[in-house]
């Protein structure tokens, strides 16, 4: 087996979707998490200067999403057919589109509270009306069986609701793949052990 590390800050983040997949995957990999004081000495020796990075018997990988879609195939949690590797993909980039409208490093709280509330009030129900829409009565949003696309879902709508607890209660679908991702063995013991952080 390759020999993996996984460089982030101590967050869940842009790398949780890796862990989740290196959880359920039972890959053994190194989850190296980094001080922010130390960040502007270890960012002029990283590839493109962002985190997180992947490297994968030295060979550095970056983007977060190369990443997680990487570990996915490796894992067979991509999707079973071409077509259903492009909706789960699709899935991941929908909701990532949504997750980058909000201004993670703004330093002025009053602003930065001022666009998230927006953001989540304003913006978000389209998005769960159109998940909950795709998901349907279905068990996972792509296919018979779970995805990444399921995983990324249950990593951003945490982080999210931790934002606005109420946030997806007339969607109770959404909220129930939450619990199957959740019930998941690999990912409830992942859970119950990770590093407790506020994103
Ligand atoms: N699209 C990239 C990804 O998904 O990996 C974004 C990477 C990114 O912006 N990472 C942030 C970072 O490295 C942390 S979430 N910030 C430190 C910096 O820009 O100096």
């Amino acid at each position: 087996m390759p020999h993996y590390k996984l460089t982030y800050f101590n967050l869940r983040g842009r790398a949780e979707i890796s862990r989740y997949l290196f959880a359920y995957s039972g890959k053994k990999y190194e989850d190296h998490r980094i001080e922010v004081a130390d960040w502007p000495k270890i960012k002029p020796t990283i590839p493109f200067h962002k985190i997180p990075v992947l490297e994968v018997d030295g060979v550095i990988i970056h983007q977060s999403l190369a990443i997680a879609r990487y570990l996915a195939r490796e894992s067979g949690l991509a999707g079973q057919t071409p077509v259903e590797q492009a909706l789960a993909d699709a899935i991941v980039d929908t909701i990532d589109d949504f997750m980058m409208l909000f201004p993670w490093a703004e330093k002025n709280q009053d602003v930065r509270k001022q666009a998230f509330d927006d953001i989540l009030t304003n913006k978000a129900p389209e998005l769960l009306k159109d998940l909950d829409t795709f998901l349907g009565d279905n068990n996972w949003l792509v296919g018979k069986s779970v995805t990444w696309a399921d995983f990324y879902w249950d990593v951003c709508s945490t982080t999210l609701l931790a934002c606005k607890p109420d946030l997806a209660d007339s969607y109770p679908r959404l909220l129930a793949l939450r619990d199957r991702v959740q019930a998941l063995p690999a990912i409830a013991a992942w859970i119950q052990k990770r590093p407790k952080t506020i994103m």
